[in-house]
């Protein structure tokens, strides 16, 4: 973390930084790994396909902490929890030619990736602990994003003090990395409800605040400027880094 600070700030020393406009630059093909802005020169120089660190069982942590939002208290979610996430529909949409309903039994089908990663918060704390769902690839591959899609946007069920709902994104070079996982178990169970069931994102690669929790709705888009307050999640359009690489 102390790295990437360092790299992070050198980059904003040559007047690079700035995740505001990485957005529009990102105008080539998904798989084109295009250097026009600090932000994708960081991930250059960090590496996007690198691994996290895995660490072995009896490195997990006994507690993992929770963090964030209350756990949601919407209605729908209330319904869902209480019928043990049967009725539960993942929706994976927007620029993709076969949008997906999936429930949990088809999301556990669709493979998993199993992996003790260690979880870093902005906030200073860490916590190692055993994920396992299937891999965001193999999910996105299901519903066929088109030539045009460039970005997932991951809707939640919580919201802040405020009503604002919680979000994330990644573009589908960081969705199509190998560690990138839905989640559906922490430690061998699946998720408790504080902890984001009963879908959560798990990205080891990147800082904890990426990792969204409550997954609702999985939406391939071309741009994420539409999106709230535009800058590609919750804690990004309070000024934090879209890219937030460890
Ligand atoms: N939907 C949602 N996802 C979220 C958050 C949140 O408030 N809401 N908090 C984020 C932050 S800052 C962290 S550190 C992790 C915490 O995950 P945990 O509660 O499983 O430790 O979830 C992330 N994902
Ligand atoms: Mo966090």
């Amino acid at each position: 973390m102390k790295r990437r600070l360092f790299i992070a700030s050198s980059l904003s020393a040559l007047g690079l930084a700035g995740c505001g406009q990485v957005k529009e630059s990102l105008t080539e093909g998904p798989f084109h790994n295009v250097l026009y802005s600090a932000e994708n020169l960081n991930q250059a120089v960090l590496g996007t396909h690198g691994l996290a660190r895995e660490y072995s069982e009896r490195d997990v942590d006994a507690q993992f902490r929770v963090n964030g939002f209350d756990t949601p208290s919407d209605a729908t979610y209330a319904r869902l929890a209480r019928g043990g996430f049967r009725d539960y529909r993942l929706a994976v949409d927007g620029l993709v030619e076969r949008p997906q309903k999936l429930s949990l039994a088809e999301l556990r089908a669709a493979g998993a990736r199993s992996q003790i990663t260690r979880h870093d918060c902005v906030e200073g704390w860490s916590a190692i602990g055993k994920w396992n769902g299937p891999q965001l690839a193999t999910v996105l591959a299901m519903a066929q994003p088109k030539q045009t899609a460039r970005y997932c946007v991951f809707h939640c069920f919580d919201v802040d003090q405020s009503g604002q709902p919680y979000y994330e994104s990644l573009d589908l070079h960081q969705a199509a990395h190998p560690q990138t996982v839905l989640a559906l178990d922490l430690n061998d169970k699946p998720l408790d409800l504080d902890h984001g069931a009963p879908v959560r994102l798990k990205i080891p690669t990147q800082l904890g605040y990426k990792s969204a929790k409550w997954v609702s709705r999985i939406e391939v888009v071309a741009d994420l400027k539409p999106f709230f307050g535009g800058s590609g999640g919750y804690w990004e359009d309070q000024g934090y880094e879209w890219y937030a690489g460890i």
